[in-house]
């Protein structure tokens, strides 16, 4: 029998060599980022096991609970990467400002944002979570000084790479640097995380929708009509889509970019905006859909274009195969010009 012996830093090197005058520093920042995953998997597992379920009684910047794990895993992160001298800054959805580099360590010409535990309100029921992230060159000069703002701030298109982990039935790491999307599932045995799927495609037509059908009073009309025709495929002779939704952003579109499907946080008539975040769910996420063949956009923009003003602002999301997300575009359209 033949053993898989592509490990996620072996990928992760052997892409890198690609790249005429790459210096190896995003490959060691991936494999920084793959050993706080490996942590926080194990953490994750154990949840159930040790006293760190429930409320840590704090509120984030967002005013929701958080919870312990969530805290856990945004301070593995930083941990594992404050001290590689890769990055001059980070940010992070469980808090408010950027965060700085410690002084004590070398600053380098990478900026690091990431939702440490997406979908948190899952945890107790273990239910499948999971940790995003983003990469941005920096755009003020590399000399050494703090990161600043507008190192943040920059459109989803000027990712370099961008991946997400999901803890689910297996832990599982996905990650695009812009030549395709690559999976790796964690082997507890060995501690490894190995490629279990190459160069994956989003199938063209979804065969899935996933949101949060409970807020439908409040959707605009174009959002209920687009919803009803794929209810009604079959007055179309065709199988209707199944709805799943996990109520994990990292888990729904992961099961999405396998089978096909759609992934709709709308604007609504109480949130303007959505829910989600461009900058720590919605541009990442984005960035490896459309890698993987698919589209990502806010109701009219591509969500990668969007300029951000804001560390933590929410964004519209309508996420999956093409032709659902072609197909809901239209009937957004059609509402807005009538
Ligand atoms: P979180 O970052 O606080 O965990 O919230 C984000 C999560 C997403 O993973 C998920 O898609 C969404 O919230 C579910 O929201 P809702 O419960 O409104 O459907
Ligand atoms: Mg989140």
């Amino acid at each position: 029998m033949g053993i898989n012996f592509m490990t996620l830093t072996r990928h992760i090197y052997e892409g890198e060599r690609k790249i005429p005058g790459a210096t190896g520093e995003l490959s060691a920042l991936l494999h920084e980022l793959s050993l706080a995953a490996k942590v926080i998997s194990l953490e994750v597992n154990k949840a159930g096991l040790v006293d760190i379920l429930g409320f840590t009684g704090d509120n984030n910047v967002h005013g929701e609970k958080v919870k312990k794990l969530d805290m856990y895993s945004h301070d593995m992160l930083f941990r594992a990467m404050d001290h590689g001298g890769h990055l001059c800054a980070m940010a992070s959805e469980e808090e408010e400002d950027i965060i700085h580099i410690p002084d004590h360590h070398k600053r380098g010409k990478y900026v690091l944002l990431f939702d440490p535990l997406d979908g948190s309100s899952n945890i107790d029921a273990n239910v499948s979570i999971g940790t995003i992230f983003s990469i941005y060159k920096r755009i003020t000069p590399d000399d050494g000084s703090p990161g600043r703002m507008e190192d943040c701030l920059q459109p989803g298109i000027k990712q370099v790479a961008a991946g997400y982990v999901v803890y689910g039935s297996s832990t599982i790491f996905v990650y695009t640097a812009g030549d395709g999307v690559y999976g790796f599932t964690l082997d507890p045995a060995f501690g490894e995380f190995l490629l279990s799927h190459n160069n994956i495609r989003i199938p063209e037509q979804a065969s899935i929708y996933s949101i949060n059908e409970g807020n439908y009073k409040y959707w605009k009309p174009g959002l209920k009509k687009y919803i009803k025709y794929i209810q009604d495929a079959y007055d179309r002779g065709r199988k209707p889509y199944s709805t799943r939704y996990i109520g994990s952003m990292v888990a729904d579109i992961h099961r999405n970019l396998l089978y096909g499907g759609i992934f709709i946080y709308p604007a609504d008539r109480r949130n303007p905006n959505g829910k989600l975040r461009l900058m720590y769910e919605c541009n990442p996420m984005a960035f490896i859909i459309e890698q993987a063949g698919g589209r990502a956009i806010d109701g009219s923009k591509r969500i990668m274009e969007i300029q951000p003003t804001d560390l933590h602002q929410r964004v519209p999301i309508y996420i999956g195969s093409k032709n659902a997300v072609d197909k809901v575009e239209e009937y957004l359209q059609k509402d807005e010009n009538s």
